[in-house]
């Protein structure tokens, strides 16, 4: 996969996704990121990127031409998309990372200040993209979450003991809790069950806690979850425990 990304901050994308597992692909080369500096297109002597908006108000446009500029200098591969970040975007989740990651090359344009010159979005972009309700800086970190997300799911990327599939949300329910050693710390003691060496009933445990943090936590994810008959009896109890006040968990 390639990732080309438009940007007036291109060492953003220099050092953080050459770490850790990213770092990896990179290194291996299934992963290529390549940052694009808006910047370096625009056409005035003070190489400026935003002007103020038309009908006036608050804030900052971002000029037309150097995103135009650097979207041409992109060389483009048969299977390629160009993003827009921005709050006014579809939101970004696994379904969206999966359709991503059967591309070859993803375009990344991102926005700063208010927003980019509309006519950017309709000569250039095939999809705008948001990362969530939350108001950042500007498309940067957003860009590097897709990144990150959409590099998983590319074969050979995550190492051979577990598959991306297995990963939270694939099944539709947040994970179970994980222990490691010691069997005691700070005098929290490890679940018997998950040192009885019995893989039937630590398998039922698991899933019962995932099913309960689920319920707790994100109840908006039970009802996409694909669940058992099991499944479904288990969390009848639970709820029922619930209203009759018997906390635990
Ligand atoms: C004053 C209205 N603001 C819209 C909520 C303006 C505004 C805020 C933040 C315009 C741009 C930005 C910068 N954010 C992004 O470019 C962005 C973003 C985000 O802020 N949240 C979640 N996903 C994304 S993707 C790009």
């Amino acid at each position: 996969m390639r990732f080309d990304v438009l940007t007036i901050f291109p060492s953003l994308f220099e050092h953080h996704p050459r770490e850790g597992i990213l770092g990896k692909a990179i290194e291996k080369g299934l992963v290529e990121i390549y940052p694009v500096n808006i910047r370096d297109y625009a056409l005035d002597p003070h190489r400026t990127t935003d002007d103020r908006p038309y009908g006036g108000g608050e804030g900052m446009v971002m000029k037309p031409e150097p995103i135009y500029g650097a979207l041409e200098s992109v060389e483009r591969k048969d299977r390629s998309i160009v993003l827009l970040l921005t709050p006014q975007g579809e939101r970004f989740d696994q379904a969206m990372a999966r359709e991503l990651a059967a591309l070859e090359q993803i375009i990344l344009v991102c926005g700063r200040y208010e927003g980019v010159d509309e006519r950017i979005r309709e000569l250039c972009i095939d999809r705008e993209v948001s990362i969530g309700d939350y108001v950042l800086s500007g498309g940067e970190l957003a860009a590097l979450v897709i990144i990150d997300a959409v590099s998983r799911l590319i074969p050979g990327v995550l190492g051979g003991e577990r598959s991306a599939e297995e990963d939270s949300f694939s099944d539709g329910l947040l994970e179970y809790p994980h222990y490691t050693r010691p069997r005691e710390f700070q005098g929290l003691r490890v679940p018997e069950v998950l040192l009885s060496g019995d893989h039937e009933k630590i398998r039922q445990w698991r899933r019962a806690e995932s099913l309960k943090r689920t319920l707790a936590r994100r109840p908006d994810l039970l009802e996409k979850a694909r669940l058992t008959p099991q499944d479904l009896a288990l969390l009848e109890e639970v709820k029922k425990e619930l209203q009759g006040g018997v906390h635990q968990g």
